[in-house]
């Protein structure tokens, strides 16, 4: 243990752990930008600067380990005058315009230059200038130079654990600053579109293409039938927006917002979870009674930022994923087709608006595979952010609505659909359901928590019917990398993998709303998602009355011919 002073307060902490973790054990919180614990502490931003006894230099307390006997001064003038420097200095070179950016109001650099009293700048502001062409406004992940305050942590998210290196930095001195790496367009890179660097942003230098206007269109034309799908994530975070109480963020509030808003069908992306289930459970029993699995495993392919990484990274393994739609593109061809048929309206009127807590949901809803007959299943996805954003435009108080039931039949669904927005949770679906079709009855629906929780890597051996079943789960696109090189080798052997591309599962997602304390909040929104689960009455995707439906009244059977057509892909686009 090393003794230290902070601020006149004596503090013991153990060797190796930092300035600013060690001020925080005494309640000290020193402001910082760029640090992210464990994945970007290089002082970029110079923010935490400190003043140490005995150093003519101030000192970064982000990077630096304390050391027996150190005085240090987080508040002396010196250290005051050099924070308020270095912010203005940062402010100096981002453009100012809050009020017309996406993150007002939850901007890590805005909060701190307001509890610092800036009010002008004593230096000219100089934007960046001459950068290569303006930013596609079309690709779902926007960036903005000028917002952009260079603080790295896009960098390392992307690198360090999505292992996939789509940013770095570009041009010298002032004129520094971050770009698509090896001169490319974002378009033309690799980006999986998982969104982790813009939910690590301090600021609004990078955000989701913005589709809310196009909702609004929709919901004001009288040609269109809106139906909205809420994806099983978005329940477990949305609340968190609005300063809501878990028990406050409830469906029920959220269905009441949705009409309000104006949306015709209220709708639940479980209900087409629970349809995966089926076709995706099927696929799987009938590729392992086939005996086809025997080194390589079938992957899931609900998780679009995953699926954009096999084909980029791993374009000779893209045949293992799942033909099965994710369930957000069943959704959409199932109230195209059935729902429509059973309105007596064409499938062109039905305008289907799916609310995910994920940016790659965007780009896989625009796919030419994600159609039928040319007709994209899903029109327009928003984010959960833009969610936040299209109901505080209209002034809705989520607090103040009553509890209303989504619609039926596509907002009818199980437990086993709700735990998809958890890492494990398609895994233990379908574990739930194949234990059935091989056995005949239910296992205990906690049967296969082992799959819950664990490193984002984890693997799970279980015997159905006499069958051995080896599982893997992965979140994580770093993590997916490690699992497909070992896959690779011959070092593991798996039939089921779930793969999902954002640390804890869609729970953490891309388009998840953002906490300006840099808490990784994927653990609680996942426990949510399990404690909902353990509240339903039906807990079985196969017990799913309005997927029976379904089956009896349209498709026929899993893997029909109706539903090969409807539900499933090649994965060729
Ligand atoms: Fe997910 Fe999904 S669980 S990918 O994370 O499978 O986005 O929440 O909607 O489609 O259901 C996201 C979340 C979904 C889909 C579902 C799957
Ligand atoms: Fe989207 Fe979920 Fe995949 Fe993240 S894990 S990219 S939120 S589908």
């Amino acid at each position: 243990m090393v003794t230290m002073t902070i601020d006149g307060l004596t503090v013991q902490v153990p060797e190796g752990t930092t300035i600013l973790e060690a001020a925080k054990t005494a309640h000290i919180r020193i402001p910082h930008l760029c640090y992210l614990k464990g994945i970007n502490e290089i002082a970029a931003c110079r923010v935490c600067c400190v003043e140490v006894e005995g150093e003519r230099a101030m000192v970064t307390a982000c990077n630096n380990p304390v050391k027996e006997g150190m005085v240090v001064h987080t508040n002396s003038p010196r250290a005051r005058t050099t924070r308020r420097t270095n912010v203005e200095l940062i402010l100096s070179q981002h453009d100012c315009k809050c009020a017309t950016c996406v993150r007002s109001g939850n901007c890590q650099l805005q909060a701190i230059a307001n509890d610092l009293g800036i009010l002008s700048l004593p230096y000219e502001s100089q934007l960046p200038r001459g950068l290569r062409g303006a930013w596609t406004t079309t690709f779902p992940l926007y960036h903005d130079y000028n917002k952009c305050i260079k603080c790295m942590r896009c960098i390392q998210i992307c690198d360090k654990v999505q292992s996939l290196s789509i940013w770095d930095l570009a041009g010298t001195g002032g004129r520094t600053t971050i770009d698509v790496s090896d001169n490319r367009v974002i378009k033309d890179s690799d980006c999986a579109l998982c969104g982790q660097c813009i939910t690590h942003c301090p600021v609004g230098g990078l955000r989701e293409r913005d589709d809310t206007q196009r909702a609004f269109a929709a919901l004001a034309d009288p040609d269109k039938i809106t139906v909205v799908q809420v994806a099983p994530a978005v329940r477990a975070a949305w609340g968190e927006a609005f300063g809501l109480k878990r028990e406050e963020a409830t469906m029920g509030r959220m269905a009441a917002a949705l009409r309000r808003l104006g949306f015709q069908y209220v709708f639940d992306t479980n209900f087409a979870a629970d349809l995966t289930i089926m076709e995706e459970g099927s696929e799987f029993l009938h590729r392992l009674q086939a005996g086809g699995l025997t080194r390589w495993p079938m992957f899931t392919s609900c998780c679009p930022g995953w699926v954009r990484f096999l084909k980029s990274q791993y374009p000779e393994l893209t045949h293992q994923l799942s033909s099965a739609k994710s369930p957000q593109q069943m959704f959409g061809s199932v109230a195209k087709s059935w729902f429509a048929q059973t309105l007596g309206v064409a499938p062109e009127k039905i305008f289907c608006v799916s609310i995910m807590p994920c940016v790659a949901k965007k780009a896989e809803s625009e796919l030419p595979t994600m159609a039928v007959d040319g007709r994209p299943d899903v029109d327009l996805v928003l984010t959960t952010r833009e969610l936040v954003r299209i109901l505080r435009a209209d002034k809705l108080d989520p607090a103040l609505l009553p509890e209303e039931e989504p619609d039926s039949p596509l907002g009818v669904h199980t437990g086993a659909g709700v735990i998809f927005g958890a890492t494990g949770g398609v895994m233990e679906a379908a574990l739930r359901t194949a234990a059935y079709v091989l056995t005949g009855k239910n296992p205990d629906p906690d049967a296969f928590a082992a799959v819950r929780t664990g490193p984002g890597l984890r693997e799970a051996a279980f015997e159905l019917a006499g069958i051995p079943v080896r599982c893997a789960v992965v979140s994580g696109l770093g993590n997916a990398r490690k699992l497909i090189e070992r896959l690779k080798a011959g070092k593991v052997h798996y039939d089921f993998v779930e793969v999902m591309a954002c640390p804890g599962g869609c729970v953490g997602g891309g388009g998840q709303p953002i906490s300006v304390e840099d808490e990784e909040l994927y653990g609680v929104r996942g426990q949510r998602l399990y404690d909902l689960d353990r509240a339903e009455p039906i807990r079985f995707s196969h017990e799913n009355p309005q997927v029976q439906a379904l089956y009896r009244d349209f498709l026929g059977a899993p893997l029909s011919q109706k539903a090969e057509e409807l539900l499933h892909t090649d994965h060729k686009a």
